[in-house]
C-alpha cells in the first residue's frame, strides 16, 4: 500500500513541477498526455488499483483520485496562465491605430522659383512666348554670335566654365553666362515678328559674395519687329515693373554698355517701400531707385547675322537676374542664401 501511494505522491510532485515550465500549449498538451493520457503515469496506477486488496483499493483509490483532481486544476490553471502571457505580449506588440500620426512636412515652391514663374507671367500676359535653352553651349552661341570676339575686353564680365572636351571640331564648348545663346538660336529658326522670354540657369567662374554666386537665374527678352523702339522697351519694363511691384511704378534709363545692344541701357524701378528719400528704407537705402536689369535695342550686326534685313527690322533685348529680382521683393540681403539649401530660409517664403 505504502508504495502504490508512494508512487502517486512522487507522480504528483514530478509532474507540477514540469507543468510549472511548460511554457506553450503544445508542451501542455504533452505534459497531459504523458501525465493524465490514456496511458499516461497517473491513468497506469488508477487502472492497476481493480487488482488490490478491498481495503487498499479504497485507500489507494481515494489517493489517486485526489491526485488526479490537484494535476486536473494545475493543468487548467497552467493553460490560462499561458493563454494570459501570450494576449499581453500580442496586445505589447500591436499597433495602435488610434496614436496621432507623425505631420508630413508640406513642401513649397523654392523662392527663386516662385519669383521666375511671376516675372514670365507677366511677360506672356504682354504677348512674350516662354522658351528655353542648353546650360552647355557652344563659344560661338554664347559670346562669337553676341559680339564678344576672343580677347574681347567684354568676355572679363563673363569669367566662364570651359569644358575639356571639343565636339566635332566645334567651338569649345562652355557653361552659358547668360540666356542670351537661346535667343540665337531662335533668330536662326524663326523669322520676325519673334517676342521670346527666355528663362533658365547661368553659370559664373566667379568669387561669391553677398550680390555675386557662381550661378544665377536670368531672365532675357528679345523683341524683333519692324518699327520696334526704346519707346517699346521702356513701355514693356514699366508696364512689368507696374504688375511686378504695383500700380504707378516708374522706369529709368541710364546709359550703359554691352555689346549686343546699341543703345545699351541700365534699368532701375522706383522705390516701392518708401517714398524715395528715407535713408533708413531697407530696400533702397534711401536712393529711390532700385537697380533691375540690363536692355538695349539689338545691335544691327546680331539683326543681319540672323539674315533679317537691319532696315527693315528692329529690335530691342533686356535681361535680368532673378535672384536680384527676388532679394528686392522678398527682402532677403544676401543672395548665397538661396541655394545653401537651409529649410528655416527657404521655409519663410
Ligand atoms: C540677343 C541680343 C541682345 C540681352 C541683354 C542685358 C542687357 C543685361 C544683365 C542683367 C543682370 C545680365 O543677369 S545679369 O547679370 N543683362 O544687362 N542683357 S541686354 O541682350 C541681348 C540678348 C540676346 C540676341
Amino acid at each position: 500500500m505504502t508504495s502504490t501511494t508512494d508512487r502517486i505522491a512522487e507522480i504528483e510532485r514530478d509532474a507540477l513541477a514540469a507543468l510549472a515550465s511548460a511554457e506553450d500549449d503544445a508542451s501542455i498538451e504533452a505534459w497531459r498526455t504523458r501525465v493524465l493520457g490514456r496511458s499516461g503515469e497517473l491513468t497506469g496506477v488508477l487502472r492497476g488499483i481493480g487488482g488490490l486488496e478491498a481495503e487498499e483499493r479504497k485507500a489507494v483509490g481515494a489517493e489517486a483520485n485526489r491526485a488526479k483532481q490537484v494535476l486536473e486544476a494545475a493543468l487548467e490553471a497552467r493553460r490560462e496562465a499561458v493563454r494570459r502571457a501570450a494576449l499581453a505580449s500580442a496586445e505589447a506588440d500591436a499597433l495602435d491605430v488610434t496614436l496621432p500620426g507623425r505631420p508630413v512636412g508640406i513642401g513649397r515652391l523654392h523662392p527663386v522659383t516662385q519669383v521666375r514663374r511671376k516675372i514670365l507671367d507677366v511677360f506672356e500676359r504682354l504677348g512674350f512666348q516662354v522658351i528655353e535653352g542648353p546650360e552647355v553651349e557652344l563659344d560661338e552661341y554664347n559670346f562669337g554670335a553676341l559680339r564678344i570676339p576672343e580677347h574681347h575686353p567684354a568676355r572679363d564680365m563673363w569669367d566662364t566654365f570651359w569644358f575639356d572636351e571639343e565636339v566635332d571640331g566645334k567651338t569649345p564648348l562652355l557653361l552659358r553666362t547668360h540666356t542670351s545663346p537661346m535667343q540665337i538660336r531662335h533668330m536662326q529658326s524663326h523669322e520676325p515678328p519673334i517676342r521670346v522670354a527666355v528663362p533658365g540657369k547661368c553659370y559664373r567662374y566667379e568669387a561669391t559674395d553677398a550680390t555675386h554666386e557662381w550661378m544665377l537665374e536670368q531672365v532675357e527678352l528679345l523683341a524683333i519687329d519692324e518699327g520696334i523702339s526704346m519707346a517699346n522697351l521702356k513701355g514693356t519694363l514699366e508696364e512689368w515693373a507696374r504688375q511686378m511691384f504695383g500700380p504707378g511704378r516708374k522706369v529709368m534709363l541710364r546709359n550703359s554698355y554691352f555689346p549686343f545692344v546699341e543703345p545699351g541701357v541700365e534699368v532701375a524701378v522706383d522705390c516701392f517701400a518708401c517714398p524715395g528719400d528715407d535713408p533708413a528704407c531697407s530696400v533702397c537705402r534711401g536712393s529711390g531707385w532700385l537697380e533691375m536689369m540690363g536692355a538695349g535695342m539689338v545691335h544691327p550686326e546680331i539683326i543681319e547675322a540672323a539674315g533679317y534685313d537691319p532696315e527693315r527690322y528692329t529690335g530691342f533685348a533686356a535681361g535680368m537676374g532673378v535672384e536680384r529680382v527676388a532679394m528686392v521683393m522678398l527682402g532677403v540681403s544676401d543672395i548665397r542664401d538661396f541655394h545653401a539649401n537651409d529649410p528655416r530660409f527657404l521655409a519663410q517664403f
